[in-house]
């Protein structure tokens, strides 16, 4: 165990999966407790602000329903039956039922399954050692950045973009598909602070009038998966008014006549029947940003979240390509700085030991892998047990119905390593205390900016929690694996691969907490050009080599994308029978179904509410404040109509992963939810879904 430093103010990390990553001054009251939890005002990034829901991690640091020992399942599956057991014998029974599962049926029959719980690498990722040393199953990552991620490539080539504190000399900042006041704060704290020095004008792009809408200067509230025909229009515009700039698209761009032909035909009048704008609010804002360089397009993860989404995110990021606005300081567009870090992950992950032979299975599709569906199990055998830590899937993961009938196979053996017993633990057979950030050392990357910190352990774990990396570790040594990973601490994991990777001593990052990662102002913003060998931005997207950059996989016949920047009409159609759009956008105090626990946040979200236009409940017979019920082809759940102006005829917003057992009728929101992949690599669409609504109390 390493030895724990206690000052009074402790430096660190939020781990959770948010893009902010922000810097933390943590009071520590003793080796075991903490006080409050403050924005780091050192940190030019955070800049002193945090959100409400870590603000108060005390709460959750300190629960009174944290896991603290190992248990066993003592009743039927999801019973809630539990007998406490000592970790030797947990390990022992793990390693018993998996030995007996690879003999019988083979090593990717187990599905070592994760996601992004902490953010940390060592504690994220370390699970791949066990994974590659078994040649357990592999895990298709698609569930977060399958749509949104390819569209960028697709256009630039490579994850990074424009410095975010360059929004500070921008004139026009649009917000496009996110919702910071919710999911992001640092970046509202930067939009305020440019519109205070320098008039910055705020433009958002949005299916509903969210709380980031109510700050912007123009508001754009299109129909759900749309944004592909506003941006195309936008561009048609800047070609008829002349506020394209020609000479930096011949010199960047493969610009051509076919393109031009193309968006000869994408009329504003045509992009208004799509999107519900009004043709003067498309040329508005197509003048806006054709007549002000230094505009600033900050493209965000949920306008992706549709069927159409890659193509979405692709056609929003042209519309810089075409205006130049890359050239100047404070201008061009920024998704995540993912592509910058250079990072040698190798002794976290074992990558060495990697089958490429293993199957993949994808993340999103656990609903139909669970359950047998052939296609999603690459036409493999079935999987038998599943070992998952930082995910909560029977909550986040789409069409639940499928997922629950999964979970609840009796002979699937389910070890959920977790810090509460979530709806995912309580579908186990066996269950692990894991410990939080502050009791334990990683590092963390941060995609919205270009820091990477260092968050250390500060206090002694509760209980008898233990960290994913020694849990992993141990496993692992116990089914026979052999790795110079399993030799050493996490601290030693956080060392070694920050020195691999060029990044320097952690004794001397641990100073200050971080290393900056900035790319060179030019690179971030291409201004030597784009990173396809010709240096030119695709407006003709380049699909195939997203994938070659990626690894991604095809979901569907690469000949049915279109061929250009476009609005492409494949997401959920609505009918007689499913009038309505369904989007599930954040809650403020949740992330994801993270802090549905707390008390703070449940005071905030203290039940499940779907928001709808008053005109469209009148026609049902729906009050504000009913209890109705949404359902399609996957199932039906429950909610409480709340009466929201801000909100077009026809679309219903339902914020928040609550959990299932918050709806009445114990179905959540996903239940809704497809889980077929999303175009062209997979993904879910977690806000492209048809439904009926009624009031609960009307039979069917
Ligand atoms: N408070 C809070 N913070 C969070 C999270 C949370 O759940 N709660 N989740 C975290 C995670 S894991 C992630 S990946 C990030 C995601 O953060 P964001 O990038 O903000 O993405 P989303 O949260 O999916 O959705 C953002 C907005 O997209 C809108 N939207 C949906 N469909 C469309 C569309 O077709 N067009 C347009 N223009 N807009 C659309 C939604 O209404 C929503 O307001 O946030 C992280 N931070
Ligand atoms: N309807 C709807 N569904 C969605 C979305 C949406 O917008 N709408 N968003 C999707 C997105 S973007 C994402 S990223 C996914 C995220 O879905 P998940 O990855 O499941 O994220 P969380 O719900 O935050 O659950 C993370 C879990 O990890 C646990 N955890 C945290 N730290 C640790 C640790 O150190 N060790 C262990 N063992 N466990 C830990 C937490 O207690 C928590 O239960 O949800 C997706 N689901
Ligand atoms: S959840 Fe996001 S905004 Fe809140 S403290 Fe963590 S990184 Fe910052
Ligand atoms: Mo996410």
């Amino acid at each position: 165990m390493n030895e724990i430093a206690s000052p009074r103010i402790a430096r660190s990390v939020c781990p959770h999966d948010c893009p902010s990553t922000c810097a933390l001054d943590v009071e520590v009251i003793d080796a075991h407790t903490i006080g409050r939890v403050r924005g780091a005002k050192d940190d030019p990034y955070t800049a002193g602000v945090i959100c409400e829901k870590v603000a108060r991690y005390a709460e959750r640091i300190h629960h009174p329903n944290r896991l603290l020992h190992p248990m066993r399942r003592a009743g039927a599956k999801g019973e809630g039956k539990w007998q406490p057991i000592t970790w030797d014998e947990a390990f022992e029974e793990i390693v018993a039922r998996f030995r007996t599962i690879e003999d019988e049926f083979g090593p990717e029959a187990i599905w070592p399954y994760f996601y992004a719980g902490t953010m940390g690498h060592v504690h994220r990722d370390g699970i791949h050692r066990l994974r590659h040393a078994r040649g357990y199953s592999r895990q298709y990552e698609t569930i977060c950045t399958g749509t949104a991620w390819p569209g960028y490539l697709a256009g630039t080539g490579w994850l990074t973009g424009t410095h975010t504190e360059q929004i500070l000399e921008s004139d026009c900042l649009v917000i496009w598909g996110t919702n910071p006041v919710h999911t992001q704060v640092n970046l509202m704290t930067h939009a305020m602070r440019a519109r205070k020095e320098r008039g910055t004008r705020i433009v958002v792009v949005d299916i509903y009038r969210t709380a980031t809408m109510e700050q912007a200067d123009m508001g754009l509230m299109i129909r759900p998966g749309s944004d592909g025909a506003l941006a195309v229009a936008v561009m048609h515009v800047l070609l008829r008014e002349n506020l394209a700039d020609r000479d930096y698209m011949a010199r960047f761009t493969d610009f051509g006549p076919d393109f031009e032909a193309h968006l000869a035909t994408r009329t504003p009048e045509w992009a208004s029947a799509i999107t519900g704008l009004s043709v003067a609010d498309i040329e508005d804002f197509a003048r806006l940003v054709g007549t002000t360089p230094r505009t600033f397009f900050r493209l965000g993860y949920g306008f992706t979240r549709q069927r159409n989404g890659s193509t979405n995110m692709h056609a929003a990021l042209s519309i810089p390509a075409m205006t130049g606005a890359w050239q100047h300081r404070g201008g061009g567009a920024f998704h995540t700085h993912g592509g910058a870090w250079a990072l040698d992950k190798s002794l976290i992950t074992a990558a060495e030991l990697s089958d490429p032979n293993v199957r993949w299975l994808d993340m999103s599709e656990i609903g139909p892998v669970l359950t047998g569906d052939a296609r999603a199990l690459k036409n493999g055998g079935a999987v038998k047990a599943l070992f998952i830590q930082n995910t909560n899937p029977m909550n986040v993961a789409p069409n639940q119905e499928l997922v629950r009938a999964g979970f609840a196979r009796e002979d699937l053996f389910t070890v959920v390593h977790e810090q509460f017993m979530t709806e995912t633990a309580d579908m186990a057979d066996i269950v692990l205390p894991a410990t939080m950030f502050l009791e334990h050392n990683d590092y963390y990357t941060r995609s919205g900016h270009s820091r990477v910190l260092f968050g250390p352990k500060v206090i002694e774990a509760p209980g008898e929690a233990r960290s994913n990396f020694a849990v992993v570790g141990e496993l692992s040594r116990r089914l026979g694996v052999e790795h110079p990973s399993l030799e050493i601490s996490d601290r030693e994991m956080v060392a070694e691969t920050l020195r691999r990777s060029g990044y320097g001593e952690l004794a001397e990052i641990e100073v200050t907490g971080f290393v900056d990662r900035a790319l060179p102002d030019e690179k971030a913003r291409f201004a030597d050009g784009f990173a396809w060998p010709d240096g030119k931005y695709r407006f003709a997207p380049n699909w195939q080599g997203a994938a070659d950059k990626k690894g991604y996989q095809w979901s569907c016949d690469p000949a049915i994308l279109p061929r250009f920047a476009d609005y492409w009409d494949v997401n959920e159609p609505t009918d007689e029978d499913h009038p309505f759009r369904l989007a599930t956008s954040p809650a403020r105090a949740f992330l994801n179904s993270t802090f549905t626990e707390t008390p703070g946040s449940r005071k905030r979200h203290p039940e499940p509410v779907v928001f709808l236009r008053a005109e469209d409940a009148a026609e049902l017979g729906i009050a504000d404040g009913d209890a109705v019920t949404l359902g399609n082809q996957r199932g039906e759940v429950e909610l409480t109509a709340r009466f929201f102006e801000g909100i077009q005829r026809g679309v219903l917003i339902a914020e928040g992963i609550h959990a299932n057992r918050s709806h009445r009728g114990g179905k959540g929101i996903n239940t809704l939810i497809g889980s077929d992949p999303a175009l062209p690599f997979g993904g879910a669409a977690f806000h492209d879904c048809s439904v009926w609504i009624r009031p609960s109390s009307q039979p069917k």
